[in-house]
């Protein structure tokens, strides 16, 4: 666990640095800083640290696969700060900071969203991102599918929908779009670079889904268990705005051994591709156990 903690670190320290450069414009604008300030802000990088793993797996070239990674960040940086808006969580903190309405305006916040987002399409599409247009197209077209309205936007939308007594099938559903749809973007987006074969990308595939439960019902349980200077958000949200969650549905220990099912589910799915798929076997581990 620690040689994986090393790699996140490098991983998120990469990923900021392209971040950073890709947020930097030649003229300054409050716009611009509400951007950074939204997606500049620690996070685990997460997303992006399955890119690179899924391409470094794949063979893929690494400064396309940052790339890649960096347009993966700019899309979940955008919803976390559109769902953090009086509109939806109303949160006024993230990533242990004031959110990006409070610490600019609610306006500011959607632009800085809707500009994050379009930003990642932008990226994907620039040559940089890789020699073969076939590629970037795939990648455009897997982000998009993944970010709107059959993947997580759809995701949001059936969340603020959804009755506490939702059934643990529809949870599933809706989880399955808000947070799993973008990291299973995340864990093929190496394999469309890295040009990987149908059973490499079957294998990601399932394993990014069981991964994608596990990490939702894994923030399900810090809600109600978390440190709140860990997580850095406030906490006990879910109960008291009737959400309908995987504790509420299974109990605390209930939906601790379903995320170890889908853990070891998870595992599984990599037999495969043998020992290079190790570091995602222990993100697998890692997600069950994340106190942030
Ligand atoms: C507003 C279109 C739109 C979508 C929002 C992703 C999402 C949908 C909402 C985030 C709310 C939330 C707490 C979801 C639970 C899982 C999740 C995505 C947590 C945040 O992701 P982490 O833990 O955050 O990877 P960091 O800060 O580490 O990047």
């Amino acid at each position: 666990m620690a040689a994986l903690r090393d790699r996140l670190a490098a991983a998120a320290a990469a990923v900021e640095a392209e971040l950073a450069s890709l947020l930097s414009p030649a003229e300054d604008s409050r716009l611009f800083a509400a951007m950074r300030h939204g997606t500049l802000n620690g996070g685990k990088r997460l997303r992006p640290f399955l890119v690179l793993t899924t391409a470094d797996i794949c063979g893929a070239d690494r400064g396309n696969a940052l790339r890649v990674a960096a347009a993966v960040e700019l899309v979940h940086s955008y919803s976390l700060i559109h769902d953090d808006l009086p509109a939806m969580d109303d949160d006024a903190l993230r990533r242990g900071q004031p959110t990006v309405h409070c610490a600019y305006d609610e306006a500011t916040a959607i632009l800085a969203g809707d500009a994050l987002l379009t930003l990642a399409f932008q990226v994907l599409v620039e040559p940089a991102t890789h020699a073969d247009a076939a590629v970037r197209c795939e990648l455009v077209g897997g982000l998009a599918a993944a970010a709107g309205a059959a993947g997580m936007v759809a995701g949001q939308m059936l969340d603020l929908t959804a009755a506490d007594t939702a059934s643990l099938d529809d949870i599933i559903r809706l989880q399955r779009l808000k947070t799993g749809a973008l990291i299973e973007f995340s864990c093929l987006a190496g394999a469309s670079l890295g040009a990987a074969d149908a059973m490499a990308r079957r294998a990601l595939s399932l394993y990014a889904r069981d991964i994608g439960l596990a990490f939702q019902i894994a923030d399900d349980l810090l809600d109600v268990d978390g440190e709140p200077e860990e997580v850095g958000k406030a906490l006990h949200k879910d109960a008291g705005h009737g959400k309908a969650t995987f504790v509420g549905r299974l109990g605390r220990d209930g939906a601790h051994a379903e995320a170890l099912r889908f853990r070891d589910s998870a595992i599984d799915r990599l037999a495969l591709l043998g020992e290079k798929a190790d570091l995602l076997r222990a993100v697998a581990e890692y997600i069950v156990t994340r106190r942030t």
